[in-house]
């Protein structure tokens, strides 16, 4: 914690709530639930929990963060309804999967935007993070400045091996919920089927779905080459996790407080995307090892397919000139 902080929170003058280092071990002053769709060993379940601690004892423990991965406490529809009443404080979510409350929270998913990390750092930290964060706010939440990764998201399949968009037609693929994904897998000709994550293993196990989409540490760390048998890499867009907080709840807390809980959590996230990283370099070995057969595709087709399907036209009117004109600005023309 900034040393700066630390001697604020001391003096306690401007924080009396905070005698910080002046009383005996005490039941937090706000005690705080952190939620994700994770699994527990997935880096960002992980990197969750340092964060706790370190916030716990910059705070010199006013403030306990309890980090509860896995859809502990639902699917990632109830925890954002959740995190709306302030049943929950901070919660991780997709920002495709926001977009069902703020519809602009998708537009880092639009097809084949990002060709690599170096391009979706530079924007997401950039100009178009800037602009999604200030629709998210909007909607009272707050989103903290870094996004964490989930990445770059490759098909598999239990049924047929995916080579171009031809052998989507028809294929029964789990999608999460929002818009934009279903939209995206209709043009492509696919049977999209609108899943939450917590349930995607079973889907996939019975055969409700066919097939889905996830990055390759995802497809890993959730087990699901247990119940795929082909690998499909088509990286068709990249995927990342808002921090998001309840705007009422976070605001509650002195603004020294709110800083060293946003501080942190943005470390976090950017461990979290090292540690991602770090895992792309080995983990389609370790998942062929396993048996999952890869399969490389011919990416430039099923962007054609995206586009003689309508599919930018259609996204470009719905996110509006403004915000399409800061994506394009990041990545180059899409249409
Ligand atoms: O639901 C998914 O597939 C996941 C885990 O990648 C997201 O949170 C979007």
């Amino acid at each position: 914690m900034p040393a700066l902080n630390r001697r604020a929170l001391l003096a306690g003058a401007t924080l009396p709530l905070f005698a910080i280092g002046t009383r005996p071990s005490r039941a937090a002053d706000f005690s705080l639930k952190l939620a994700n769709n994770s699994p527990v060993t997935h880096p960002q379940s992980v990197r969750q929990q340092e964060a706790a601690a370190r916030i716990k004892k910059a705070t010199n423990g006013a403030v306990d963060i309890q980090v509860f991965p896995n859809n502990q406490l639902g699917s990632d529809t109830d925890m954002l309804s959740q995190l709306r009443s302030g049943a929950i404080d901070l919660f991780t979510l997709s920002g495709l999967i926001l977009s069902t409350l703020v519809p602009a929270a998708s537009i880092n998913g639009v097809g084949f935007a990002f060709k690599d990390y170096d391009s979706v750092w530079k924007a997401m930290d950039g100009k178009l993070g800037a602009y999604v964060r200030g629709e998210i706010d909007k909607r009272g939440l707050v989103a903290m400045d870094k996004i964490w990764d989930n990445g770059f998201r490759q098909i598999t399949s239990s049924t047929r091996a995916i080579k171009g968009p031809d052998d989507l037609k028809g294929f029964k693929i789990r999608v999460p919920v929002s818009p934009l994904w279903t939209s995206m897998f209709q043009a492509l000709g696919a049977s999209p089927i609108s899943i939450n994550f917590a349930e995607v293993y079973s889907a996939l196990q019975t055969k409700i779905a066919e097939g889905q989409e996830n990055p390759l540490s995802l497809i890993q760390i959730a087990k699901l080459y247990e119940v795929q048998k082909y690998c499909s890499m088509t990286s068709h867009m990249w995927d990342g996790f808002w921090m998001l907080a309840n705007k009422r709840g976070f605001q509650s807390m002195p603004p020294d407080i709110q800083k060293i809980v946003a501080t942190e959590l943005n470390k976090s996230a950017l461990d979290e995307r090292a540690d991602i990283a770090k895992l792309n370099d080995s983990v389609a070995d370790d998942l062929k090892s396993k048996g999952l057969q890869f399969i490389e595709v011919d990416k430039p087709a099923f962007r054609a397919a995206l586009k003689s399907a309508g599919f930018y036209a259609e996204w470009k009117k719905k996110y509006g000139d403004e915000a399409w004109g800061i994506l394009e600005s990041e990545v180059g023309t899409l249409s």
